[in-house]
């Protein structure tokens, strides 16, 4: 790494709460830079490297100033948070109050002044690295609810700049962002891109009516005229525009991977180490509230419990990517899942035999194609998801056309996958139903619907997605 030297010109730069790549301290006191692949940056690759592109980001440690450097012909800025920022910007407003509120109040939200005071520093800082790092009017695109007044702040400082924004996670209806202490604020940090993209439509709507009932009040001394018209706000001479453009994954390389003998191999590998049941059930998530694990267990549980579903030929694998451990929310959720798990097995498993198999860790992606490959039924149940792309990453894997998917209304995905068993996920009945017509599924409708749903995949992929919110960017 570090080849080159970092660049203060940048035409395209990405801003996100994290670099793509961490610094990892090592046991000797040394530190060094390892790459973090996500499904972002593989989207944005092919933009950041066939121009000047940087990405301005936290490095991942708290409490360390590392200068900017080049990897390869991208340059990375680092942004540096201290203990005390990751306490209450990230873990804190971004996580503890945006991210409930904004998942419709799932968990309750903490309205802490301390924790705003500390969310609008970072993103001053955040927008400084960005202002220092891009070029004459290059391209910016800023990343995600951790920084949404980055907008606002980075045009007063860079008015040449063309910005965009992109909310990955669902936008509120207007009730829930009203009891936001600092509603104003946040709708004016976004009011500063020319692009505002959301997840669906309806986050764009919310938006816009937010916009015109928020942005134009004299809360403020920097109050402008505000107007909106379909798809558009006027604020004072400029035009945001705000839509909706659903992110996806790199579907061909997925499709590709799941193809590959190994994976075939080790999905069937798989199905033997798990005793070769008639049918497996899966879930694949990061450990959150939000992603309904706990509402998939209890179906499952009753459906052992009511001996419509037998444990020696229906299991089912959870796996968990440990995930913002230190709050106390997501703490006591990991408690409530293992013990619903350990009470599945402790009735309904035997020895060498459990129903429920979990597995708290990150699983490498090859392995997870082959798990995904491997399960006769794909559990997507968030009670609120801005996308989900578990549900799409299931769909890309299944080339042979097997496998139900039993996904959730709620989540982005929904929109797209309508072949999928949709279900409510509050409505026990409803999953314990989809679970047992996923496992007595004609193979014909099977086909068909795994059919229409890869279709939808392989055509939207995340290229298509990035490459929908740079043309729609670059026209404003
Ligand atoms: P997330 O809430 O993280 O993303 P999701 O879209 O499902 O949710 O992405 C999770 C990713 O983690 C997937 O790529 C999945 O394969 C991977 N993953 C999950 N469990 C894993 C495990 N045990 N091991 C390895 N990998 C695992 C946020 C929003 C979503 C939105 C995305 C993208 O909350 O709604 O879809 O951003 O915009």
């Amino acid at each position: 790494m570090a080849a080159q030297r970092p660049t203060n010109e940048a035409d395209f730069v990405v801003v996100a709460n994290r670099l793509p790549v961490d610094l990892e301290r090592l046991p000797d006191g040394t530190q060094r830079w390892k790459s973090s692949p996500g499904g972002l940056v593989a989207a944005l690759e092919p933009f950041l490297r066939t121009r000047r592109g940087a990405w301005v980001g936290w490095p991942g440690v708290p409490d360390v100033e590392v200068e900017a450097f080049a990897d390869d012909d991208l340059t990375l800025f680092p942004v540096t948070l201290t203990a005390r920022d990751i306490t209450q910007y990230y873990e804190g407003f971004s996580n503890a109050t945006l991210w409930p509120l904004y998942h419709d109040v799932v968990a309750t939200p903490v309205f802490d002044r301390s924790w705003w005071e500390c969310y609008v520093a970072v993103n001053e800082r955040f927008a400084a690295a960005t202002a220092k790092v891009a070029g004459q009017g290059a391209t910016v695109w800023v990343q995600d609810y951790q920084l949404q007044l980055v907008p606002q702040l980075l045009r007063e400082q860079r008015p040449d700049l063309r910005i965009g924004f992109f909310l990955h996670i669902p936008f509120p209806p207007t009730e829930l962002f009203m009891q936001l202490p600092w509603r104003t604020e946040l709708v004016r940090g976004l009011l500063g891109a020319d692009l505002v993209g959301f997840q669906l439509p309806r986050g764009a709507q919310n938006f816009l009516y937010l916009a015109h009932r928020l942005a134009g009040m004299p809360a403020s001394k920097s109050a402008v005229g505000v107007r909106t018209r379909p798809g558009i706000v006027e604020v004072g001479d400029r035009n945001v525009r705000a839509g909706a453009f659903p992110i996806s994954i790199d579907s061909a390389h997925l499709d590709e991977t799941a193809r590959s003998d190994r994976v075939r191999k080790r999905a069937a590998e798989i199905r033997d180490e798990l005793g070769n049941p008639s049918k497996v059930v899966l879930g694949v998530d990061r450990l959150d509230y939000t992603k309904g694990i706990d509402l998939r267990l209890h179906a499952l549980y009753e459906l052992y419990a009511e001996g419509h579903v037998d444990p020696e030929d229906v299991v089912m694998v959870q796996l968990a990517t440990p995930s913002r451990e230190r709050i106390e929310h997501y703490k006591q959720m990991r408690a409530d899942i293992e013990q619903a798990v350990g009470r599945i097995n402790g009735e309904y498993g035997r020895v060498g035999h459990p129903a429920v198999h979990y597995l708290h860790k990150s699983i490498p992606r090859e392995e997870l194609a082959a798990f995904f490959l491997a399960a006769d039924v794909m559990l997507v149940t968030p009670v609120r998801d801005g996308m989900n792309l578990v549900a799409k990453e299931y769909v890309a894997c299944r080339h042979d056309l097997g496998g139900s998917l039993v996904l959730s209304e709620f989540a982005g995905a929904a929109a797209e996958l309508t072949s999928a068993l949709l279900v409510n996920p509050h409505n026990v009945d409803a999953i314990k139903n989809a679970i047992y017509y996923a496992i007595t599924l004609d193979p014909n409708e099977g086909q068909k619907r795994m059919r229409t749903m890869r279709k939808q995949v392989m055509q939207h992929d995340v290229d298509h997605w990035a490459r929908s919110f740079l043309e729609a960017l670059g026209a404003v």
